[in-house]
């Protein structure tokens, strides 16, 4: 018995436009963005694909770009499940700034380790900080998480405590009930998924940048190991050079 599941990073953010860390702020989609996220639609569609239930994070860069894909496939009334733990991790006292400029100021490989190691945490968000008071009192976390999981700041590892539990209480059970489940979430929230899933070493999860607004397939067993491991629906030269753009946004210019 095989099993599909759809991933998919938001179609490009207003800050990634910018080039800014954002982990928890509610950026919008840039125009660009929403172009990605209905061509990932129509990509859909064509491919054949529907979903039975969906899954995002409570940012509106992820559940616009849902939405979106939604609409393309005639499917925007299957039920949507919204998560803090499907959000971008957070970037702690870097959400904000840009990350050519940090690059500048800090040096490339210091902000490559912030940027995509597996357990070195990025600064925390400071009281001081303009986005703290935007983040920590959004009364979408009114419930949840709890003041004493509330981070602020997330390395990949600590992304991955609070995303797995979600991947394997929540969704596995439906993906083994038959569901045609889709993902709309961040760069981390599943280069963390990603990585549990192919068990990727915390060396071989640093080297991938996942590109924004291009949906990804697995094909997993009964165990949920991948038969197919992660498939783009785009041309490889595409995804290529996606892939690298994500990378070198961490480049000082
Ligand atoms: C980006 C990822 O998250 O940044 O928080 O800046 O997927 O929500 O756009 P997303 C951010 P990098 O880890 O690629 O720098």
């Amino acid at each position: 018995m095989a099993f599909k599941i759809v991933m998919i990073r938001h179609g490009e953010s207003a800050w990634n436009k910018e080039n800014r860390f954002c982990g928890w702020f509610d950026a919008d989609l840039s125009e660009k963005g929403v172009e990605e996220a209905h061509a990932a639609g129509k990509a859909l569609k064509e491919a054949g694909y529907q979903f039975d239930v969906a899954h995002t994070s409570v940012l509106k860069r992820a559940q616009i770009t849902l939405q979106t894909v939604l609409g393309e496939l005639g499917q925007s009334d299957i039920p949507i499940n919204k998560t803090w733990r499907l959000n971008e991790r957070h970037y702690g006292g870097l959400t904000g700034l840009d990350k050519a400029e940090t690059a500048a100021k800090h040096g490339e490989a210091q902000v490559q380790i912030w940027r995509r190691s597996f357990d070195v945490p990025p600064p925390p968000l400071e009281e001081s900080s303009e986005f703290y008071k935007i983040i920590v009192d959004d009364p979408r976390y009114a419930n949840e998480p709890s003041k004493d999981e509330f981070p602020m700041f997330e390395s990949l590892k600590l992304t991955i405590a609070r995303t797995l539990p979600y991947w394997n209480d929540v969704i596995v059970p439906q993906i083994k009930e038959g569901k045609r489940i889709l993902i709309a979430a961040h760069g981390n929230s599943l280069r963390g998924i990603v990585k549990h899933l192919d068990n990727m070493s915390e060396d071989a999860i640093m080297g991938l940048n996942l590109p924004t607004g291009i949906p990804f397939v697995y094909e997993l067993d009964e165990n949920m190991k991948p038969i197919k491991s992660m498939q783009f629906l785009g041309d490889e030269e595409t995804v290529r050079k996606a892939m690298e753009a994500v990378a070198n946004q961490g480049k000082a210019k």
